[in-house]
C-alpha cells in the first residue's frame, strides 16, 4: 500500500499500520535502551517521575517511563524519523505540537483497559518495543468509530462492532485517531510488553505531557516555518471547551457538527490551526459525517444516566 492510501486509511479506520519505519540498527537501539530503563525502574515512574519501588499501578496496567528524551537522546531520531514527519505534517500541519512521549510496560494481568477516547483532533503513534500477539497487552481499537458518540453513551452490544488488535513484531507503528475508540486487553503472557507512544496535535495543541508537565520537544526539533496565524478566539474557545469531550456526549456532538457538517467554520478553525482540529482528509467520502448514524448509535438512557449523575457531581463539588 503506498502512503497515501495509508494516510486514506488513517482518515478512513481512524487506524493505520506502518511496517519498516525504522532501520534495524536503529531499532536495536532503541529496544536495548527499552530494556536498560526498565531494569532500572522496573515498575516505571508515578506521575511527579520519581522511581516506583512497588508493583501497584498509578496508570492502570502500566508502568510508565515518561521522559524517555531527557533519559536518552536516541528517542529524539524516533520524531526525527521521516515517515514519522510526514505522517504529522500531513494530518497536524506544520509547527506540529509532540505532548506527551513515553514507554509503557504491561506485566502479566487479567484486566482489560475499557475502551474510552482521549480527545478530539489529534493524532498518536504506537511503536511496538517488543513482538506483541492477541492478548498480550495490546492495545485494541474500534476502527471508524471516531465519527461515533465516545463508548459510554453507546450500546456496543447493538452495534455489532468488534476491536482490532495491534500486534505485530518489534518496530511497526501504528498511527491513530485519539478520537477513536480505543482500550487495552489483559497480558495472558509471563513478560510484559512494552510499547512506545507519541501524542501529537496542531501548533496550537497543550504543550503539556500526560503528567501535567510542559515539554517542548517539537519547539526543539519541528520549528519549520513561523507562520503561525492569528486564532480567532472565540474559535479557540469553542473548540477548547467541546474538543476535549470524552465524557461528554453533547459537547462531542457539538464538535462533530463544527468539524464535519459545519465547512466554513471547520476550514477556518484547521487554517488557523485552533486547539483540537487536524486537517481533513480532502474528500467528501472520507470526511463524511452521518448525524443519523451518530444518533442512532447513542444510548439516550446512558446519556440521561450519566449526563445528569455528572450534573449533580458539579452541584455538589460547587457546595
Ligand atoms: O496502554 C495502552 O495500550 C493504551 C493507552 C491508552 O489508552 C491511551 O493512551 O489513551
Amino acid at each position: 500500500m503506498n502512503s497515501q492510501n495509508k494516510i486514506k486509511t488513517l482518515y478512513n479506520d481512524g487506524l493505520v499500520k506502518f511496517e519498516n519505519f525504522f532501520e534495524p540498527e536503529l531499532l536495536e537501539k532503541i529496544v536495548k535502551e527499552k530494556n536498560n530503563l526498565f531494569r532500572e525502574y522496573p515498575y516505571g515512574q508515578d506521575d511527579n517521575l520519581q522511581k516506583k519501588s512497588e508493583a501497584d499501578f498509578v496508570r492502570p496496567g502500566s508502568y510508565m517511563i515518561w521522559d524517555i528524551i531527557e533519559k536518552n537522546p536516541i528517542f529524539y531520531q524516533i520524531l526525527e524519523n521521516k515517515f514519522i514527519k510526514d505522517v504529522a505534517l500531513r494530518v497536524l500541519g506544520s509547527n506540529y505540537t509532540v505532548s506527551t512521549f513515553y514507554i509503557r510496560k504491561t506485566p502479566k494481568i487479567n484486566e482489560i483497559l475499557n475502551p474510552h477516547i482521549d480527545y478530539q483532533g489529534g493524532l498518536s503513534f504506537s511503536i511496538l518495543l517488543d513482538e506483541i500477539n492477541l492478548n498480550q497487552g495490546e492495545t485494541f481499537f474500534y476502527k471508524k468509530s471516531h465519527k461515533l458518540p465516545p463508548p459510554n453513551f453507546v450500546n456496543k452490544e447493538k452495534l455489532n462492532l468488534s476491536a482490532d488488535s495491534i500486534t505485530g513484531k518489534v518496530g511497526d507503528t501504528f498511527f491513530w485517531f485519539p478520537d477513536c475508540w480505543h482500550g487495552r486487553n489483559a497480558n495472558t503472557s509471563q513478560n510484559g510488553t512494552s510499547i512506545l507512544m507519541c501524542h501529537l496535535g496542531n501548533s496550537n495543541h497543550p504543550s503539556k505531557d500526560a503528567t501535567g508537565r510542559t515539554v517542548n520537544y517539537s519547539k526543539q526539533v519541528f520549528k519549520t516555518e513561523n507562520n503561525k496565524k492569528i486564532e480567532n478566539k472565540i474559535l479557540g474557545k469553542i473548540f477548547k471547551i467541546c474538543g476535549r469531550s470524552s465524557n461528554n456526549f453533547f459537547t462531542h456532538f457539538l464538535y462533530c457538527l463544527l468539524y464535519f457538517k459545519f465547512n466554513r467554520i471547520a476550514q477556518l478553525a484547521i487554517e488557523q490551526k485552533t486547539i483540537f482540529t487536524r486537517k481533513k482528509y480532502g474528500d467528501i467520502n472520507i470526511d463524511n459525517f452521518s448525524i443519523f448514524n451518530y444518533l442512532k448509535s447513542a444510548s439516550f438512557m446512558k446519556v440521561i444516566i450519566i449526563s445528569t449523575k455528572q450534573f449533580i457531581k458539579k452541584i455538589i463539588g460547587k457546595k
